[in-house]
């Protein structure tokens, strides 16, 4: 499943944490971060029924928050406070045509890598049902971080009965290694594609 046909109203792109502490010069920057956005930015011109950014949008004090500097199995670095300039859309991204903003892993006590639910599995968000009835059949997902939200999203959408594409060139990843990722979206059942893919099918 790695051809995708043209894109129309019945396709949907979910933009995962575009947000400025994810780039170069945030508390979580991942080089390849900066890249990306143009990548992104053309993406929006493609004929997509409805487009949808997550934030990650963490209280003060979150448990995915290192406590004392000390690393452990995810854990960050104090990331993407709420309403802070870290939490923000940077302002190279073009914002006009996304229809949805979905904020994430608000609760203090759990995290939320997916724009689907909690990290438990609890809590559901919504997003797939909306989507259903928006008439959404595929949906195509790009952003930071490919092997942390990008990755529990795509499967998640896939899991939830859509047809699922990663724009693996409109990602940055947290490893320079991509193959586990890869792995897993294959897994899943995910088509890996390009963005080229789909801007000359169009
Ligand atoms: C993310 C680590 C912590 C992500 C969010 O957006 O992939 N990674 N919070
Ligand atoms: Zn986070």
């Amino acid at each position: 499943m790695s051809t995708a046909p043209a894109i129309d109203g019945r396709d949907a792109l979910l933009i995962v944490d575009v947000q400025n502490d994810f780039l170069p010069g945030g508390a979580l920057g991942v080089a390849q971060g900066a890249r990306i956005i143009p990548v992104i930015n053309r993406l929006q011109d493609l004929p997509f029924g409805r487009i949808v950014a997550t934030q990650d949008w963490h209280p003060r004090g979150h448990v995915s928050f290192m406590a004392d500097g000390m690393p452990a199995p995810d854990r960050w670095p104090e990331h993407c406070v709420a309403a802070t300039w870290g939490a923000a859309f940077p302002d190279a991204l073009a914002q006009a045509r996304i229809g949805l903003v979905l904020r994430k892993g608000m609760l203090p006590g759990i995290d939320s890598y997916s724009a689907f639910h909690d990290n438990d599995g609890g809590h559901d968000s919504g997003l797939a049902p909306w989507l259903s009835a928006c008439g959404i059949r595929r949906v195509f997902v790009c952003g930071i971080a490919l092997d942390y939200c990008v990755r529990a999203s795509a499967l998640d959408a896939a899991a939830a009965g859509f047809d699922t594409f990663v724009l693996d060139d409109a990602c940055a990843a947290i490893n320079d290694d991509r193959r586990d990722a890869h792995r897993a979206l294959h897994d899943g059942g995910i088509g890996i594609i390009a963005t080229r893919d789909l801007v000359e099918g169009n």
